[in-house]
């Protein structure tokens, strides 16, 4: 069964848990107990992508060595069509519906395209909207990032990207943000599209998982909390709350 297909099975059973592994933060053989780690504790992929400093080498090493130790699919979260790696199992092939440049909205998407294709990558479509503060994927993406206290400009993008025919959308607050997207915002958004709705940045702990889950979320992601040695109870208790 393809990636999408299966995620969307467990999805009718109840929210899902994705980790989030960025290449640049540590070797490969630490991302491989990590993804060990987070799999035992139940997350439901591993999603690998960075903003900055992935590289074809540091990209491909780190899936490998995410496989070797753990079967949950592996989803490339791509910041830019630079680096493609034929190990992972799917990609987000994805457009950052609100920045000011073509480049992040469609011309990255259309260099990696027939490499996606060429590879045998799954490719899951997805409508990345970046709320703020954005953090640095907003900086580097140059996104005219969504005001916390505008509903409604999110739930708009999020319906454009299901009528443009995508399969997911992903409200982004940032990796490391203060606060994650705001709950109202994630309400609205669910309230508005019927394609799965994915929320990640800054959630750190059980109790702001549950709440994201409880305003509508299908899938919540985490990184950041997977990034400290010690976490394996943090990210226990998170994937506890998401999937209560
Ligand atoms: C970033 O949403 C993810 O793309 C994860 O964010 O690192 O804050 O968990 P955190």
């Amino acid at each position: 069964m393809k990636v999408r297909e299966a995620l969307t099975e467990k999805m009718k059973r109840g929210t899902l848990h994705m980790t989030l592994i960025d290449p640049a933060k540590q070797e490969p053989v630490k991302a491989g107990e990590i993804a060990e780690v987070a799999s035992k504790l139940g997350t439901d992929a591993i999603m690998v992508g960075g903003s900055t400093g992935v590289t074809q080498e540091n990209l491909d090493d780190t899936i490998k060595a995410i496989k070797a130790r753990s079967s949950v699919p592996v989803i490339y979260f791509p910041s830019c069509a630079k680096a493609m790696s034929p190990y992972a199992d799917a990609i987000y092939f994805m457009s950052m519906m609100n920045s000011r440049t073509v480049q992040m909205v469609m011309r990255e998407q259309m260099k990696g395209a027939l490499v996606v294709r060429k590879l045998g990558i799954e490719p899951i479509s997805m409508g990345y909207i970046i709320v703020a503060p954005g953090m640095k994927v907003g900086e580097v993406g140059e996104a005219e990032v969504i005001p916390r206290d505008d509903a409604k400009l999110a739930a708009a993008y999020a319906l454009t990207a299901e009528y443009l025919g995508m399969q997911s959308v992903y409200l982004e607050a940032g990796s490391g943000a203060p606060q994650p997207v705001p709950e109202d915002m994630i309400r609205a958004v669910r309230e508005t599209i019927t394609i799965p709705l994915i929320v990640g940045g800054g959630i750190r702990d059980a109790e702001t998982a549950a709440k994201v889950k409880n305003a509508g979320a299908d899938v919540v992601v985490t990184g950041t909390v997977v990034e400290n040695g010690r976490f394996s109870k943090r990210l226990e208790e998170i994937i506890r709350a998401v999937k209560c």
